[in-house]
């Protein structure tokens, strides 16, 4: 059996099959397992998610999926959901035909997902008090350290002490792809390239130590913009 990891697709459902064939995807002997942030901002979220469902794929909850999770738990209780910006809309208006098994499932996404091998998490652990010191709001959102929204001051995992084997995850396009290594091998992997954004797709099969990555199909900032 082989893990591979999917950086956030947002929508890219082109990039994500495209991703799949790259990495040589057997359903019989492959898992999935995503960064987060699947479905929300891009072209394609319906696509993405019956790709998902198709391949038994596990996700750790993104911030975006948080958000999307209360929208659907609004209009399942017949409220009328809070949306920021347009592409909300978008993403709600094309996950319609699955709204209630979508609901359901993000429900059961956790915050992390820990291994021998590996932790996932969705934006970053907490870099002095680690897996078990992280509050909910730093599994979706953490990016700097100290925690600013100045997206050109050094990153939580600058000052993370390697704690697992393997720590993957996304959230961080402005930051773009991290590879650290220790002895040759990856320790570190941060996966959002900015498929949304123009750039890539990033995966990684663990079992090889490979790093995947399509070009994106989007055009720079059209998301953006919407958003
Ligand atoms: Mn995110």
């Amino acid at each position: 059996m082989r893990t591979i990891f999917v950086g956030d697709v947002h929508g890219c459902a082109a990039e994500f099959a495209a991703l799949l064939a790259r990495a040589g995807y057997d359903s019989a002997q492959d898992r999935l397992l995503l960064t987060g942030d699947a479905f929300s901002r891009g072209p394609d979220p319906l696509a993405v998610w019956r790709l998902l469902r198709e391949t038994e794929a596990a996700m750790v909850l993104g911030n975006h999926d948080a958000r999307l999770l209360n929208q659907l738990n609004a209009l399942a209780k017949g409220r009328k959901p809070k949306v920021q910006y347009p592409d909300q809309d978008y993403t709600l208006n094309q996950l319609q035909p699955v709204h209630e098994e979508m609901l359901a499932w993000l429900r059961q996404c956790p915050l992390y997902i820990a291994e021998d091998a590996f932790l996932l998490v969705h934006a970053g652990i907490h870099p002095k008090r680690g897996l078990q010191g992280t509050r909910r709001n730093q599994f979706l959102k953490i990016r700097t350290w100290p925690p600013t929204n100045d997206l050109a001051s050094p990153r939580w995992h600058d000052f993370y002490e390697p704690a697992h084997p393997l720590l993957v995850f996304g959230h961080d396009a402005p930051g773009g792809l991290v590879v650290k290594k220790r002895d040759g091998r990856p320790y570190l992997l941060g996966l959002d390239s900015g498929c949304i954004y123009g750039g890539q797709l990033s995966g990684y099969v663990l079992e090889e130590a490979r790093l995947v990555q399509v070009e994106s199909q989007q055009e720079a900032d059209v998301w953006r913009r919407l958003a």
